[in-house]
Formats: C-alpha cells, sequence, structure tokens
C-alpha cells in the first residue's frame, strides 16, 4: 500500500461520496436559509437522540483505549453534555420539543454500527468510525457557515461544529489516527478503511433522513 497519512488516503479514495455529502441539499437549503423549519427541528430531534446515544460508543471506547487517549475520551464525554445543552437552549428558542420523535431508521442503524463496533471491533477500528463522525460534522457544517445568516436560530449549531476550537479538535485526533494506522498490520489498515467508508456512507445516510423526514420503512405515521 502507498506511505502517507492514512485519513487523507482515505478522503481522496473517498471523495465522491465525502463530495455528495457536503454538497447534500439539507446543508445547501440551511446554509441558504430556505430550509423548511420543520425538516431542520427534525433534524435536532434525530440529532439529540444520537448524541445521548453516542455516550454510550465514547464510553465504551475507554477501557479498550490506551492509556494516554483516556483524557481525550473522558473530554468528548463532558462535550456531549454541553452539546445536548446546546440543542436544549434553541429547542426552548424556537419553542419546540426534542423528545416528540422516535429514532428513525437511519438514526437507531447508525448508533447500532456504532455500538457494535464499540463492542466488537478493534480500538483501531472503533477510533476510525469516532473520527470519520467528527470529521463529518466539521465538514458538513463549514459548508453551512459559508452562507448562512448570523442571526438564524441555528447558527449556534454552526459556531459549534464549524468553530476554531472543534476544527483543531478534529485535526487534533486525525493525526491521532494516523499514528495509529502507522502502527497498525496491511490487514488492520484495510479493515479500518472499510469502517472509514461505511461511517461515510451512514454520515452521508443522515442528512438524507433529516432532508426526507424518514421514520421507517414501510411504516405510515
Ligand atoms: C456527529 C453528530 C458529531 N452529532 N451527529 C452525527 C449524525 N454525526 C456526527 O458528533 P458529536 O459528538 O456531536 O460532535
Amino acid at each position: 500500500m502507498a506511505q502517507g497519512s492514512f485519513v487523507a488516503q482515505q478522503l481522496e479514495r473517498l471523495r465522491p461520496i465525502w463530495e455528495t455529502m457536503l454538497g447534500h441539499r439539507f446543508l445547501i437549503e440551511t446554509r441558504d436559509g430556505t430550509i423548511q423549519p420543520e425538516r431542520f427541528i427534525d433534524w435536532m430531534r434525530q440529532d439529540y437522540w444520537f448524541v445521548e446515544r453516542s455516550s454510550e460508543f465514547m464510553a465504551a471506547l475507554i477501557p479498550r483505549a490506551p492509556r494516554h487517549h483516556w483524557r481525550e475520551l473522558c473530554n468528548v464525554i463532558d462535550g456531549l453534555d454541553k452539546e445536548l445543552k446546546l440543542f436544549e437552549d434553541r429547542a426552548a428558542a424556537v419553542n419546540i420539543r426534542l423528545r416528540d420523535a422516535q429514532p428513525s431508521f437511519t438514526n437507531h442503524a447508525y448508533i447500532q454500527f456504532l455500538l457494535s463496533t464499540a463492542y466488537r471491533a478493534s480500538y483501531p477500528e472503533a477510533y476510525t468510525v469516532y473520527y470519520v463522525a467528527e470529521k463529518a460534522y466539521f465538514d458538513s457544517w463549514s459548508v453551512v457557515k459559508a452562507g448562512i445568516a448570523t442571526d438564524s436560530p441555528w447558527y449556534p449549531f454552526v459556531e459549534h461544529w464549524a468553530g476554531e476550537g472543534f476544527g483543531q479538535y478534529v485535526r487534533r485526533i486525525g493525526q491521532q489516527l494516523d499514528t495509529i494506522a502507522e502502527e497498525a498490520g496491511t490487514e488492520l489498515r484495510e479493515a479500518m478503511a472499510e469502517y472509514f467508508e461505511l461511517t461515510t456512507k451512514y454520515e452521508l445516510a443522515f442528512w438524507e433522513m433529516a432532508a426526507t423526514g424518514e421514520t421507517w420503512p414501510g411504516v405510515d405515521d
């Protein structure tokens, strides 16, 4: 396999999917202020559930992580609590209830994927999933940041995920992932690449779910 940064290689390999994700109509309409409020609110309800459940994914990684990763992983869990507060604050600002929705099929599947990865895959594979989810959010919200009005009620989400601090954090964990990949053998690196791809596809599916207001296949509600 070619040498060089694992992250850069994977982003290059998966560029078509990554670009489809960044051009997704949900992001473009949120950027341009043309998104239907109910679509955005739906996303808020789904992502609130996702963030809450993903604390189990992060917590499950800690006992499997090398000692020098512990502080960062604990900080992420602390960050999830702050994120939930951000959702609660925005929900209060637009006067909606966050718990008015069941997790959609895609959201439920993504969380099951995170949990099975945390418990059954190797730490390098699980760390790959963690990195890709964070990188996808940084890049996606950076698209929105490029045009959204700063007085939009959704702007605090942009400030959070497309902000300087989040960007630095994503770069740091990308470097850690490169270090893990350098120490991995060819077979493990290939397995990590598969997890990179699957997570990218789940991230794209999440925007698609938000744009369509998907619930469960075949169920009318
Ligand atoms: C993240 C998220 C970012 N909130 N939702 C999805 C579907 N993917 C990624 O993770 P975090 O922990 O909220 O920064």
